[in-house]
């Protein structure tokens, strides 16, 4: 059979054997989902998943009496069958007396009468389990959360993505957890459902972190804490699959409705949670199958979406470490002109409920989040060469793009990182030959290599060890580039300054 779409990720390990009918078919469904949903049409809905669960959680016993659940599932462009299987499974896998009400969450996606059949065909036998919200224009996932949330009647709330399964004995473990402590927010661990041929891999119980720029990420941890994290799973965040005691939930503000399409919003939450009086764990034993998309229905590109909610989140929550969001996102310190709704309520609250500083956050929770105490300025850094000819003078600009200058002299190039688990790269001048170079910087500095620059805006880029100066000059073939060479005299600027310098 030939292959249609060479180029298409769904097919890199999928689809052989399919008619060029099928191919399209499944081409056209992955391009709107992100997933493969033609094989999801395929599979069924009850499908059996290999149990992924430490042994250690299987001789766990639970209390009878636990708390009962409301289970929200939130979407927006989701196959029909990945919602089914996520309803279906939820209904095999939590125990019928702990269940109380299944609430999906349509944020404007409607898939009208196959779905709400399904729906009557189950609350046919057991009677209103099933609930629909529908919106009746996109607003986003936080207001999704919140309209979920609402709705819902049980003593806790389950906030998951419509392209999940439950597993068997995912929801004991988080109530038990609830139970014992009404201020514990809790994750199950996500394993990982492959968007091509939807199979199942196992997720080691990492804790969920974020960076400067409010993205979430997971917090690398050497061997040793990996086993600790059995005993110890706190963590700094969530990651938007999430259970709660649903009034503490509400006590806290629920969820932030100024927060716009998607992104940063379980961020807050999670700074929220631990800055206002409660905590946050991933619990081991519970584990939810979560199809990671080969790519995001909400809008081409979120960026824009992203940073607006990640200033928002820092304008409001991060005190004097706001900063970091905002050259993490490269907008100057002052009037970064970007319209990040009203925050008033959200202050507010913040004063009603006494919430702790954000500095207290960074030395108990998120200790692995560095500070940046010594950054100076960053953004792009650039220098102009101006060249005589007989009657006139020519200009060239050099620009270089994400720079960061601090007080230890360092240019860090190319981005920087916001956990010491990562390293930078630092701009080094080798001490011979003319071309700069860039080294992962604590091996430059391990190596004792010269990446130590005498800057000041608007002057020349010196370095301590060499007293040599970054420049511009003309290489071969006539292009102008970056050089190491005796100070001529060229000065460079950088974008935004943290202090003047
Ligand atoms: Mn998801």
């Amino acid at each position: 059979m030939s292959k249609l779409y060479p180029n298409s990720v769904l097919f890199t390990k999928w689809g052989d054997g399919l008619t060029e009918q099928e191919q399209k078919e499944a081409e056209g469904l992955f391009q709107i989902y992100g997933y493969n949903a033609f094989l999801s049409n395929q599979l069924p809905l009850d499908r059996k998943l290999q149990d992924t669960r430490d042994t250690r959680c299987l001789a766990k016993k639970y209390p009878k009496d636990l708390p009962s659940i409301s289970v929200i599932l939130i979407y927006i462009n989701e196959a029909l069958s990945v919602i089914k299987r996520a309803i279906q499974s939820i209904i095999t896998h939590t125990p019928k007396k702990l269940l109380k009400e299944i609430i999906l969450v349509d944020d404007y996606n409607d898939l009208g009468k196959p779905l709400q059949d399904y729906i009557d065909q189950i609350n046919k036998e057991m009677p209103g389990l099933v609930k629909k919200v529908r919106h009746m224009q996109q607003m986003g996932l936080s207001q999704s959360r919140i309209s979920g949330w609402a709705h819902a009647t049980a003593d806790v709330v389950a906030i998951l993505d419509a392209h999940i399964e439950a597993t068997e004995g995912w929801a004991e473990p988080l109530l038990d957890r609830i139970k014992a402590d009404r201020t514990v927010v809790v994750s199950p661990v996500f394993d990982k459902v492959h968007f091509d041929d939807l199979h199942v891999e196992r997720y080691i119980p990492f804790s969920h972190g974020f960076d400067w720029a409010m993205w979430c990420t997971y917090e690398i941890v050497g061997k040793k804490k990996q086993l600790m994290c059995w005993f110890l799973p706190r963590s700094p965040s969530v990651m938007g699959i999430f259970a709660a005691d649903r009034a503490f939930l509400g006590e806290i503000g629920g969820l932030d409705g100024g927060m716009t399409v998607y992104g940063g919003e379980n961020v807050e939450l999670g700074i929220r949670v631990w800055l206002c009086g409660g905590s946050i764990e991933v619990v081991p034993c519970s584990r939810i199958a979560h199809i990671e998309r080969a790519h995001k229905p909400y809008a081409p590109d979120l960026s824009p979406t992203m940073r607006r909610n990640a200033l928002r989140v820092a304008d409001i929550w991060l005190d004097e470490y706001k900063k970091n969001v905002f050259i993490a996102w490269n907008v100057p310190l002052e009037d970064h002109m970007v319209d990040i709704g009203d925050v008033s309520q959200r202050k507010e609250l913040r004063e009603k409920l006494k919430c702790k500083p954000f500095k207290w956050y960074l030395e108990n929770v998120y200790t692995s989040l560095l500070t940046w105490d010594n950054m100076l300025g960053y953004g792009v850094v650039s220098g102009f060469l101006f060249l005589l000819f007989e009657h006139f003078v020519t200009r060239t600009k050099i620009s270089i793009r994400h720079c960061y200058y601090n007080t230890d002299g360092e240019i860090i190039i190319g981005g920087i990182t916001s956990h010491n688990y990562n390293s930078d790269r630092c701009l080094v001048d080798p001490g011979s030959g003319s071309s700069p170079t860039l080294q992962e910087c604590p091996l430059a500095k391990m190596n004792e290599l010269h990446m130590h620059w005498d800057f000041k805006q608007g002057q020349a880029i010196m370095n301590k060890a060499t007293n040599r100066c970054l420049e511009i000059a003309q290489g071969a073939n006539f292009y102008y580039e970056l050089i190491i060479q005796q100070c001529s005299g060229q000065s460079w600027r950088i974008e935004h300054l943290v202090t003047s310098f």
